[in-house]
């Protein structure tokens, strides 16, 4: 059918947030209303596993291989990388792109490691210059509830005392400026459908910022 968007570039939509926060249950919802309205939708998460690079990320988080925390960190980035261009043309030919982590999962799960030479900042500067989100939604989940939700537990970084450092890290971006787009905090703590009521609403603001040609990223 045709795009509804014909014309004019989708919105890149990121959701972020805690290890089971819900953010893949929420990124396929909100893929399947965008869609059922007519709009053109793309998917899209990080880490991609099916890389040669994202079976390495695998690997690690299974904590079959052991790596330095800055090589994990840059793999993680070149995922990204991966799929920068393709991030960039599909916003171009008109279609919506919801995106489940992206480089704000970056700059904190690895802060949160306190490697003295691990800063944010130097967690930040192999992202610079990856498409820039119009907006992230930010689920946020105290470590308590996420570790009662299922199959936490399983990969490297689901233990409480760091999930608590990321979330800390996460709220505090909210504070920093500069650090590019929109980021829109909602409280995954409530049911499955009242979350995603709140997302709709979120994107719904950036849906219609875009169409009128607002959004200064993209
Ligand atoms: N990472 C990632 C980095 O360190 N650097 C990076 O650059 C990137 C991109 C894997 C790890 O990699 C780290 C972060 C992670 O530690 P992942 O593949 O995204 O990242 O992790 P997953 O294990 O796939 O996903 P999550 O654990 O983050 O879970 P989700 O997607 O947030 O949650 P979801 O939707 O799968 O739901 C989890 C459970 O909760 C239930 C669901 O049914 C499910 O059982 N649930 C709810 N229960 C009650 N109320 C609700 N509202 C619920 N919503 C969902
Ligand atoms: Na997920």
């Amino acid at each position: 059918k045709e795009p509804k968007t014909i014309g004019q570039r989708g919105a890149f939509i990121v959701i972020e947030g805690l290890d089971r926060a819900g953010k893949t249950t929420q990124a396929r919802r909100l893929c399947d209303k965008l869609y059922s309205e007519g709009h053109n939708i793309k998917t899209l998460r990080f880490p991609d596993r099916t890389s040669p690079i994202g079976k390495m990320i695998d690997s690690y988080l299974q904590s079959q291989t052991e790596m330095d925390d800055h090589v994990i960190h840059l793999l993680f980035s070149a995922n990204r990388w991966e799929k920068a261009k393709w991030i960039e043309e599909t916003l171009q030919r008109g279609y919506t792109i919801i995106c489940d982590r992206y480089y704000y999962s970056g700059m904190v799960y690895s802060a949160a490691k306190h490697n003295p030479s691990l800063s944010l900042d130097w967690a930040r500067a192999p992202d610079i210059g990856l498409p820039r989100p119009d907006v992230v939604v930010f689920l946020d989940l105290e470590p308590e509830e996420a570790e009662k939700r299922g199959g936490y537990g399983d990969e490297k970084y689901e233990k409480k005392e760091m999930q608590q450092r990321v979330r800390e890290l996460f709220l505090g971006l909210l504070k920093t400026d500069g650090h590019e787009a929109d980021m829109k905090v909602v409280n995954a703590g409530e049911s499955v459908d009242a979350v995603g009521g709140r997302i709709v609403e979120k994107v719904e603001e950036t849906l219609k910022k875009v169409a009128e040609g607002k959004s200064g990223v993209g």
